[in-house]
């Protein structure tokens, strides 16, 4: 029901509002323009009603994001549409603050009925930067593809917004004020989370590794991350002060991409590569579901670091001790992780690109630990990816296996053979061109195999779709991969979280049982050869990638 003191707005109604990847994303002048939050809410709330929930009038919705540019103005819009809508509890990170994990473990345990999420996650943050929408949904998660197809479908059509009228709330203080029927409460974005984490890991435990000498970099990039990590690393395990650098969340993350790789967090991977190098450094993006972990002198491949976290979860991560249910890994992601699970009998899973679809094999217990190669690894405690789950996760095996990172990293190898891999991005292309090549790419895929390629034979080319053995959806065009006969891939895919033009996205993986060879050279025939297949200089116009990670 719609509360009775609320306005009906008449609205006009954009033709840009799909969410993507994970959420909408768009330039933040475009969020800017009359109306384009406002749209968006309410065709998330008129979907909702689509889906069975009539009456937000016994409902709680969480709200919060990670503090770029407009985060705290976009609040407010929202509040007042939200309590329009007749939610009857509407909870505020205090600042307008919730790390995306953090969102996910709210909605959780206070089982709300979703939340929305204020980012652009790793993208940079300003007024000429991005800014971005999603919804999770009650499971905690991303709202699937169904979902946000149907809000697209509602943005295409809306016409009217309910809105509350009310003074803007003080956000930054925790307390709670009614406004029509609804109730807004400003909470503490680091309980909840902190909560989830305590009964994951042994922080005693895990403080002995400081005592004992070890150090940690934390690299926030000016995300949200800084509060959650100087509140758990610093204050509860103990880690000295200033392990968190670039603690401060800023609105535009210090003018850089918030993206933990080793391109945009390069001065972390400088310190690591000093001769005074602390023992492990670690980074996470804007809005805190991506990792990096590094090594003196080591970069852990997040394909790697997925696998190495499922070999020693059980036995060092109290959370695990009872073993894991399922694996699975997004496909673009090395096979690091299915030669884990096929050693212990574990079900591994792949899956299309995006967290969303971890979340049914969670829910249906069947997935404990998942990850993705762009820097994300997580597991059932919640249902988004999450930075600084892993770097926890990191530290327990560190300090209960006593060894270092560069010693787990390397027995990783020898046990279980190496994934070599890279990603390899070309941003802003021309749109039209990326397409074409792709659906010219995908319409050759049947007439590849037997075809040599890099010194193999193609054993397999397809554009990869996913059923959801959960509830049987199918996704489509989920990537194109070319397999060879000794396992190596090559896949191509353009981005669903870009703002401007196209993003192609080459994933090359080889396989060997030594660790310790050049990754170029190991890649090199890989990436010449498919450069052809992608038309990248004749058709992208493209002589190297933009990022490399
Ligand atoms: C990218 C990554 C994907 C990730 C998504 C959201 O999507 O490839 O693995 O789930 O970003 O991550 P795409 O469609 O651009 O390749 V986050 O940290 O930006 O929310
Ligand atoms: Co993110």
């Amino acid at each position: 029901m719609i509360h009775a003191a609320s306005r009906t707005i008449d609205t006009k109604p954009y033709s840009d509002q799909r969410p993507g990847t994970s959420g909408l994303r768009k330039k933040t002048r475009i969020f800017l323009q009359p109306n384009y939050i406002e749209n968006f809410v309410q065709s998330v709330f008129d979907t909702l009603r689509e889906t069975g929930i009539q009456d937000f009038s016994r409902e709680m919705l969480v709200l919060g994001g990670d503090g770029r540019f407009y985060n705290r103005a976009a609040i407010q819009i929202i509040l007042k549409i939200a309590a329009g809508n007749g939610f009857e509890q509407i909870l505020v990170g205090r600042g307008g603050l919730v790390s995306t994990p953090a969102m996910s473990a709210i909605i959780r345990r206070r089982s709300a009925l979703g939340g929305i999420l204020l980012t652009a996650s790793h993208n940079p943050g300003g007024i000429e930067a991005d800014f971005g929408i999603k919804y999770n949904i009650q499971n905690g998660g991303p709202a699937p593809e169904s979902f946000t197809e149907r809000i697209f479908a509602k943005s295409r059509e809306i016409n009217r917004f309910y809105s509350l009228d009310f003074p803007d709330i003080d956000i930054d203080r925790e307390g709670s004020v009614s406004v029509g029927g609804s109730q807004i409460s400003v909470i503490n974005p680091l309980e909840d989370y902190i909560s989830v984490m305590s009964r994951i890991f042994d922080f005693n435990n895990m403080s002995e590794l400081f005592q004992r000498g070890f150090r940690l970099v934390f690299d926030a990039m000016h995300g949200i991350t800084g509060i959650y990590a100087r509140e758990i690393i610093e204050k509860k395990l103990g880690a000295s002060p200033g392990t968190v650098i670039r603690g401060n969340a800023l609105v535009d993350f210090g003018g850089l991409h918030p993206d933990p790789n080793q391109v945009h967090a390069a001065n972390l991977v400088r310190m690591m590569s000093s001769s005074s190098a602390p023992d492990m450094g670690a980074a996470c993006d804007g809005d805190g579901d991506r990792n990096m972990i590094l090594g003196r002198n080591l970069f852990v491949s997040p394909g790697d670091s997925l696998a190495i976290i499922a070999q020693h979860a059980s036995e060092c991560i109290p959370g695990y001790g009872a073993g894991l249910a399922g694996v699975a890994r997004s496909m673009p992601t090395s096979t690091a992780i299915d030669r884990v699970a096929a050693e212990s009998g574990t079900p591994c899973y792949e899956t299309p690109t995006g967290w969303k679809f971890f979340g049914n094999l969670m829910d249906d217990g069947r997935c404990t630990i998942c990850g993705e190669e762009s820097f994300g690894t997580g597991s059932d405690h919640i249902r988004e990816k999450d930075g600084v789950w892993a770097v926890l996760s990191w530290l327990a095996i560190l300090a209960a296996r006593r060894r270092s990172i560069e010693e787990l990293v390397k027995g990783h190898w020898q046990a279980y053979g190496r994934s070599y891999f890279q990603r390899h991005d070309y941003e802003g292309l021309e749109s039209r061109a990326a397409n074409e090549v792709i659906d010219e790419l995908r319409a050759k895929l049947s007439s590849l195999p037997g075809s040599v390629l890099a010194g193999g034979k193609i054993i397999a080319a397809d554009d990869f779709q996913y059923t959801d053995p959960v509830d049987g959806s199918v996704s489509s065009q989920q990537g194109i991969r070319i397999i060879l006969n000794d396992g190596s891939r090559i896949i191509g895919r353009l981005s669903g979280t870009g703002t401007v033009g196209a993003t192609l996205r080459m994933y090359y993986e080889r396989v060997l049982n030594r660790g310790d060879e050049p990754i170029q050279k190991m890649l090199k025939p890989l990436i010449e050869s498919s450069c052809e297949y992608f038309q990248i200089r004749s058709r992208l116009n493209r002589e190297q990638p933009t990022v490399i990670t």
